[in-house]
């Protein structure tokens, strides 16, 4: 478990590669987690991948995290109004990389604001599915190696 990486994803990512391809890309999410897969194994760590279009299940998949060595959040739209995803992510005491797809800073003002900012590690934006691959890599980096 202190091996795991858990990579969450939020609503409407199981749509990746189907619909608005100017904006996230061609990439499914399956190809999203087969990068993903790669990038744990390069780094010696097991992966767990999961998405969800409910807001509760994603607090479950959260507290679900506990005693991983870290998550990679895509909150999707939860991001932008989720007290609960904040909370979850705040008390479960996993170092957390919070990563989109798009660059959400050259979008709308709505998505300028993130409830899971302030209690991520870090934040990565705008790489496409290489934001996932280099939120792995910064929690690789960072992980407390076993003594
Ligand atoms: O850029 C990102 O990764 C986002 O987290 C994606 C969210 C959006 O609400 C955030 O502001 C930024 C939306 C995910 C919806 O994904 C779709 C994919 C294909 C077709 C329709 C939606």
């Amino acid at each position: 478990m202190p091996d795991t990486i858990h990579v969450l994803n939020g609503p409407n990512l199981n749509l990746l590669g189907t619909r608005e391809p100017a904006i996230y890309g061609a990439a499914t999410l399956a190809d999203v987690e087969a990068l993903c897969r790669a990038a744990c194994e390069s780094h010696g760590l097991d992966l767990v991948f999961r998405q969800t279009n409910h807001e509760g299940t994603l607090v479950e998949h959260i507290q679900e995290a506990r005693g991983a060595c870290g998550i990679v959040l895509n909150a999707a739209a939860y991001t932008h109004t989720s007290v609960a995803v904040r909370d979850a992510i705040g008390g479960c005491g996993v170092p957390t990389v919070e990563v989109h797809l798009s660059n959400v800073f050259a979008r709308e003002d709505f998505r300028h604001h993130s409830y899971i900012t302030p209690v991520a590690r870090g934040v990565i934006c705008g790489f496409g599915p290489q934001s996932y691959v280099l939120g792995i890599a910064a929690l690789a980096a960072g992980r407390t190696k076993p003594a």
